[in-house]
């Protein structure tokens, strides 16, 4: 059994995927950190709960001794339009973290790391449709040079110190666990509670915006699923270019509504649009496909027809 960490274990993916390699693995093999967000009861008694600073590299290698941990799942990060507020603490929590972990792996022996890039690593160089894994990549936002610096990183430990250390670009992640939190696909998630809430939705994004997305249960697969990949079959230690749908906030109010008639969605771009603008439409991920045998299972009408089931249950809403 591996004895793993999971860094930003409260957090948009690390709530739900410590929950999924604690039934896999076992709960006392799987050690959740936390820091200023207050982990669910689920994530507390269901193995080891830890609260501090992923970004200390001290704390970290403690932890790595005490619970002898052999994998890292480095989640910790800033996502895009929080990382736009404070440039300087986004490049601290998503590279000078990461450089610890991949340290502190190539120090202790450390059997595996995953961390977490993003579609946010493409820029207005790269082709919007169909966008290729290995292309021009030129970001303009500080959380995706964050991004592709971690690659960069990633590759090199890998080429140098042979670190088994794997990666995704994720596109917008859709989940009914955690409310948004700082990114541009937020709006994917927020247009549900509204919905359900107010029947009214006010989108920061223009209505023909179309962007990458995946429901949650898919990313928690298509993760605990690569990282079970024999190393042998892992071509990139970049990263994979990864998705499931792609949908404009348009596509996805008009499916709300098949559910909710009176629901209303209007669009008022924020500086957020300026974001999207600069990323991919559509994501060709075959070399994920060929090489792990990445697939999807949920499209825009099962994820839409399960978010909202989940979420009236969750808010009480009949
Ligand atoms: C964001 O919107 O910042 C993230 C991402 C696409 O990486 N969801």
């Amino acid at each position: 059994m591996p004895k793993i960490l999971v860094t930003g274990a409260t957090g948009q993916i690390g709530s739900e995927l410590t929950l999924a390699l604690r039934e896999k693995y076992g709960g006392d093999n799987v050690v959740a950190l936390g820091h200023k967000k207050e982990p669910t009861k689920e994530l507390k008694d269901s193995g080891p709960f830890e609260k501090g600073d992923a970004t200390d590299k001290n704390f970290l290698e403690s932890l790595i001794d005490q619970y002898q941990i052999d994998t890292i799942y480095h989640l910790v990060g800033i996502l895009s339009a929080a990382g736009e507020e404070n440039p300087d603490n986004a490049w601290l929590v998503n590279v000078n973290s990461l450089k610890h972990v991949l340290d502190l792996a190539k120090e202790k022996g450390l059997k595996q790391v995953f961390w977490p890039s993003s579609i946010a690593a493409f820029g207005l160089g790269s082709p919007r449709d169909n966008t290729p894994q290995a292309t021009i990549m030129d970001p303009n936002t500080i959380y995706g040079i964050t991004k592709i610096s971690g690659e960069l990183l990633c590759n090199y430990y890998y080429n140098k110190y042979r670190l088994d250390v794997r990666s995704l670009r994720y596109p917008g992640l859709i989940s009914y666990v955690t409310p948004p939190g700082g990114g541009t696909t937020d709006y994917a998630i927020d247009i549900f509670y509204q919905a359900l809430e107010h029947k009214t939705y006010t989108s920061f994004l223009r209505e023909d915006t179309m962007l990458p997305m995946m429901y949650m249960p898919d990313a928690i697969k298509g993760t605990i699923d690569l990282m079970e990949t024999p190393n042998s079959k892992i071509r990139t230690r970049l990263s994979y270019n990864f998705t499931a749908l792609s949908f404009t906030p348009k596509e996805i109010a008009d499916e709300i509504k098949k559910h909710i008639p009176d629901f209303v969605c209007q669009f008022v771009p924020d500086r957020r649009q300026n974001i999207a603008d600069t990323w991919p439409r559509t994501i060709d991920d075959t070399p994920a496909r060929r090489d792990w045998g990445w697939q999807h299972e949920y499209d825009l009408a099962k994820m839409t027809e399960d978010m909202l089931k989940h979420l009236r249950a969750k808010l009480k809403i009949k």
